[in-house]
């Protein structure tokens, strides 16, 4: 009697205990574990809410794929990423993934991992080099496409409106880094053949909310009325820029024509609004790609060396009560 009862017990546990095991594993979008994998990532700080998302997103999908990350935040300094770097070969990561802030002046790091064999994955903007081989790969967007979306949003906007000129101020973000270069080609290759279009000046907003607010005010004293498009190389310093054009005495969206780009869900909720007519969309969510990535490199395996995302433009042409939430 007393056997049997023991038995029901446990073949019961054994069950519960499969159930939960199998829903365990359910859950999980991936099962794989990789605990002997030790990535080293250097971001380079809190700048906007692109920054954070993407910071928000390699913490999720390494923690998603079972890889161990030694995660250092650089707060916008070049030697603090050169730094972290640093202590990422002399604790002897497995690979380093990193978002430069800058395109040059990282070879001498570089050829130090190089040297320690450890692998290294450019995360988002790329970096300027003589030197081969330094890098395995670049995940991060086509910036100069973003840009090129945002000066054809220009020029049909342009045509619907019939404007004959469009003078336009461009607040570009950190100098030298690879989103400033390419956004800044691309819409200046865009429109180049619109003799309508005329950029009256380009000032470095470096990408923070509050040299956006500081670099429209300075260009409202400079031409005022004469401004008819505000082009803004990410949110952060359209959101910055906005009050500024309204303390001056004018409608955002109406009187000026502002165009974003990234898509965090403010941006998207000020599209909404009217205040906002384009934002080019520059995803954040790039570590899926960058976790397979360094796995694939710490088995000794090919990769990619370019990847690149999808990504689409929101404007004033389309239906928008339909955007699903951002995330970022
Ligand atoms: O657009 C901006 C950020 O490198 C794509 O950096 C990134 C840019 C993004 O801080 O908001």
């Amino acid at each position: 009697m007393k056997l049997k009862k023991i038995g029901i017990i446990i073949i019961t546990m054994s069950i519960l205990m499969a159930i939960s095991l199998f829903f365990g594993c359910q859950n999980k979008e991936n099962t794989q574990s990789n605990p002997e994998l030790l990535l080293g990532f250097s971001q380079i700080g809190s700048e906007s809410a692109w920054r954070i998302g993407n910071t928000n997103d390699i913490e999720e999908q390494a923690a998603n794929y079972g890889i161990s990350l030694m995660f250092e935040n650089a707060n916008q300094k070049q030697e603090n990423q050169i730094a972290a770097i640093r202590r990422f070969i002399a604790y002897k990561v497995d690979v380093i993934a990193f978002s430069p802030i800058v395109e040059e002046g990282w070879d001498n790091v570089l050829l130090e991992a190089k040297n320690a064999g450890i692998p290294v994955i450019l995360v988002d903007r790329d970096i300027s080099s003589k030197e081969e081989g330094l890098t395995a790969c670049l995940i991060g967007a086509d910036f100069y496409k973003e840009g090129v979306m945002a000066g054809e949003y220009l020029i049909r906007k342009a045509d619907a409106l019939g404007l004959d000129d469009v003078n336009i101020v461009e607040i570009t973000g950190t100098d030298n880094s690879t989103p400033m270069r390419q956004r800044q080609a691309g819409f200046a290759d865009a429109i180049a053949q619109d003799e309508r279009m005329h950029i009256l000046e380009s000032i470095d907003g470096d990408f923070l909310k509050s040299r956006g607010a500081e670099c429209m005010k300075t260009l409202l004293d400079r031409y005022g009325d004469k401004i008819d498009v505000v082009y803004s190389h990410n949110d952060e310093m359209t959101l910055g820029a906005l009050p500024e054009i309204e303390a001056a005495g004018f409608v955002p969206g109406q009187d000026m024509i502002i165009i974003s780009i990234d898509g965090g869900q403010d941006a998207i909720d000020v599209l909404k609004s009217g205040k906002i007519n384009c934002v080019v969309e520059c995803t954040p969510k790039l570590g899926k790609e960058v976790m397979e990535t360094a796995i694939r490199l710490n088995n000794g395996e090919e990769v990619e060396k370019l990847i690149h995302p999808e990504e689409q433009i929101f404007s004033d042409e389309q239906d928008l009560s339909n955007i699903a939430p951002r995330g970022y």
